[in-house]
């Protein structure tokens, strides 16, 4: 695959890249999408209608159930050949990656990259959702999907166990949003791929990255919220991208 002029160029100058990742990275390990219609079980329902503490009240068995089985997927899932390149190109290259994600997925880590932040948590970091102590009691590994479930209950203050995510209209982690932001701010290249770029704060990182005359490239096979302010777009999936910039790379330090 050839890789456009403009981001071969603009990657090979920079020395420090920040590189913001959403769903579609982990899209050709085989997880759906936060916005992908959903199967199965909850094919007519909207997953933001799932990822809220509203949910959560009103039925945390319903909530757990689609947590629970977006475990064992995510468990199942292996990392792609875009998580390969992203984890070599940090290690291998003259750049330092600062790998952003607002994925709660581990499939960064599996792939050997070291993940600055989880703006969006966690999915395996369990916490009580009454106390907030860490709980790792996950329950019987789930093979099927279910309708409902019931979550584990907090040895601490039998409290009931939540994923470690981060809901809509939840606070990001404090300190996993200002590593972010300071690695955009010091970056002189942002990449973003993967993401619909409709969720704040995470789609104001580049934007604010543009704002300070730092170029952006996109790469994601759609056009997004965030495709406007991006120096150059590459409208390809991650997992044949990356690995061809990698490439591209090499050849032209060779
Ligand atoms: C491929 C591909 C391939 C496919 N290769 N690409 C304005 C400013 C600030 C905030 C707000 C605002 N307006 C509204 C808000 C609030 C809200 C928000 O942003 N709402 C918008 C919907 C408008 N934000 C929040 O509530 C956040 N909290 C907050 O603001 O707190 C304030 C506060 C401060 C102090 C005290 C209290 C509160 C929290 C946001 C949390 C988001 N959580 C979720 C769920 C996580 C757990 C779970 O997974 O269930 O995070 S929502 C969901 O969206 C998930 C994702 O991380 C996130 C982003 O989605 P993403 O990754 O972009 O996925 P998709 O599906 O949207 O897009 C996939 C893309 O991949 C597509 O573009 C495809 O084309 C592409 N693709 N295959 C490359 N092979
Ligand atoms: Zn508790």
């Amino acid at each position: 695959m050839n890789v456009p002029d403009d981001v071969l160029d603009l990657a090979r100058r920079a020395r420090e890249i920040t590189v913001l990742t959403g769903a579609g990275m982990s899209a050709e390990s085989g997880l759906a999408t936060f916005r992908d219609a959903q199967t199965g079980l909850w094919a007519n329902q909207d997953p933001a209608s799932l990822a809220t503490p509203e949910a959560w009240e009103a039925d945390p068995a319903r909530v757990w159930a689609w947590y629970r089985w977006r475990m064992t997927l995510m468990t199942r899932a292996q990392p792609n050949a875009g998580h390969r390149a992203l984890a070599e190109w940090s290690e291998a290259g003259d750049a330092h990656l600062w790998v952003v994600t607002q994925n709660v997925d581990d499939l960064h880590e599996r792939a050997g990259s070291d993940v600055l932040a989880h703006l969006h948590g966690s999915i395996f970091a369990l916490r009580c959702s009454r106390c907030g102590q860490d709980a790792d009691a996950v329950g019987e590994p789930l093979t099927e999907p279910v309708e409902r479930l019931d979550p584990p209950v907090c040895v601490h203050c039998g409290g009931l166990v939540r994923p470690g995510i981060v809901w809509f209209g939840e606070a990001l982690p404090q300190d996993a949003l200002e590593r972010a932001e300071a690695a955009t701010l010091s970056a002189d290249l942002v990449f973003v791929i993967g993401t619909s770029g409709i969720v704040y704060p995470a789609a104001g990182l580049p934007i604010m990255a543009h704002h300070r005359g730092v170029p952006v490239v996109e790469i994601n096979p759609e056009e997004t919220d965030l495709s406007d302010i991006a120096t150059a777009t590459w409208r390809v999936p991650a997992g044949e991208a990356l690995p061809a910039l990698l490439t591209a790379l090499r050849e032209n330090t060779a």
